[in-house]
């Protein structure tokens, strides 16, 4: 029977994928992960691979990094991984979960599951991480020979990169002996080699690789010396660059943060700008699965055109309208948005007004205010919001004070002195970014806004805003 179906083609495996990267002239860069969700963020964020990190794996069991997390274990994490992922992995294998003969049975299960390499160190059974403190036993170069030529030997193709990794360096062992073991591992067929080291420079691997003349492809890890950059590893001709746990410690910092926030707060409105909506979380999930095809991410709405400017209102009335949401003091800097407004404030004496030097001065007074029982409103230009994120961010969302802030909006509508452009095209993405509700004051309405925005303010503990245009007010 004759068909028009031409004829598949099977895209490149994992491990040639890698093999071509190995021998490509631009340092690989891998990125740490412990399970699928993990790589596929290092996929999206445009690292060339992934390396499946014993640290991170162990750590996602809740254990040491000590040999406790079987290759089993590791191997449905991997198979999770190479389901969902395009970017090849390499895979921290430990020193092999046993002798030649596991190494072997393992290299078989990994290439099978769609592993692109794998990393066997020279440390005896069970190892323990490179960075704990306390003795690090090498295994004896034969030893570990064996297992290279057991991991050549069981590979089904020869694209599948097999990296021997060193702990010489680790176990205090001299740069000769890094280098005695490394040649004896490439003599017995590894494609790259892995020199670690937990030194707080570059200086030690420098080094190693100006006499390792490069005869194999060089993979490092600078979890120690984080300040090398990407130009001086292409320069010395390191071929891969793996940074093999800065998702799990970023993670680990802000999830910290955002539970003992909600602890604190009560409730989880102030955490809520630094999540992923879910909308995003589901636009990830759903990205490189066959079933729901490649969903665009959402991409924040274009800032929306601002209507057109209202007739002002009289200041006299926003003054009452503050008065009769129960505001009772304010303090400010004077801002040429609310001119009329500053003017009223200091006829009313029903509604203490103090002026000051700085917004940061400003909020200072109000906190103290509104802790001695008063219910005070800040005023300030939009540029002073820029002075004022340290106050707002470190003193008033921590401390949930609800503070209404009055912020003149500057350099919003197009007939702004050019001083203002930036800030007035950023206020609302500032706001965003501190975490501050706010809402456009409308002139047609001086009390809905004010009203709003201080009853959130009051429910949340958190400060609010309400921006004010030019014009808006005379
Ligand atoms: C890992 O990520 O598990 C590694 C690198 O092997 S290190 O933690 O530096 O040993
Ligand atoms: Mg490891």
């Amino acid at each position: 029977m004759q068909t028009d179906i031409p004829p598949a083609t099977l895209p490149a495996s994992a491990a040639n994928r890698l093999r071509r990267l190995l021998e490509g002239d631009r340092v690989v860069r891998l990125m740490g992960a412990h399970n699928a969700l993990g790589a596929k963020m290092a996929e999206r964020a445009g690292f060339d691979g992934v390396w499946s990190s014993g640290l991170e794996l162990s750590a996602s069991y809740g254990v040491p990094d000590a040999s406790l997390v079987t290759m089993s274990e590791h191997l449905v994490t991997l198979q999770a991984m190479c389901y969902c992922l395009s970017v090849p992995i390499l895979a921290d294998c430990d020193s092999g979960y046993g002798d030649e003969c596991n190494v072997a049975f393992m290299v078989r299960k990994f290439e099978a599951a769609g592993v692109a390499g794998v990393t066997i160190e020279d440390k005896c059974y069970p190892k323990r991480n490179s960075f704990v403190e306390g003795p690090q036993d090498l295994a004896p170069v034969d030893q570990f020979v064996a297992k290279i030529l057991s991991a050549r030997a069981a590979r089904r193709h020869a694209d599948f990169v097999i990296v021997a990794r060193t702990e010489a360096l680790i176990a205090g062992e001299s740069v000769d002996e890094a280098l005695r073991r490394a040649h004896a591992y490439a003599d017995a067929g590894a494609d790259a080699i892995l020199f670690h080291s937990k030194a707080r420079t570059f200086g030690q691997i420098a080094e190693t690789l100006q006499l390792w003349q490069n005869r194999l492809p060089v993979v490092l890890v600078p979890t120690t010396y984080p300040e090398v950059g990407l130009d001086e590893l292409q320069r010395l001709g390191v071929r891969i660059v793996i940074y093999a746990n800065q998702g799990l410690r970023s993670s680990l910092r802000s999830v910290e943060r955002t539970y003992a926030e909600i602890l604190r707060s009560g409730s989880t409105h102030s955490v809520e700008p630094f999540l992923w909506p879910l909308q995003k979380v589901f636009a990830l999930l759903d990205s490189g699965h066959p079933q729901f095809g490649h969903q665009p991410e959402p991409q924040p709405p274009p800032p929306a055109s601002l209507p057109p400017r209202l007739p002002p209102v009289a200041a006299a009335e926003v003054c009452d309208q503050l008065l009769a949401a129960g505001i009772d003091f304010c303090a400010g800097v004077p801002d040429s948005t609310m001119t009329q407004l500053f003017l009223e404030l200091e006829r009313r004496a029903e509604l203490e007004y103090l002026p000051a030097v700085s917004e940061e001065g400003a909020i200072g007074v109000a906190v103290g205010a509104y802790l001695g029982g008063r219910s005070p409103a800040i005023l300030m230009q939009n540029s002073g919001l820029g002075t004022a994120v340290t106050a707002l961010a470190s003193l008033v969302r921590p401390y949930g004070i609800p503070l209404l802030l009055l912020v003149g909006w500057r350099g919003v509508d197009g007939d702004d002195a050019p001083e203002h452009q930036i800030l007035g095209e950023n206020t609302l993405d500032l706001l965003r970014l501190l975490g501050i509700p706010f809402e456009i004051f409308d002139p047609t309405q001086p009390g809905r806004g004010i009203t709003n925005l201080l009853g959130l303010a009051r429910r949340t503990s958190s400060p609010a805003a309400l921006v004010v245009r030019q014009g808006a007010l005379k």
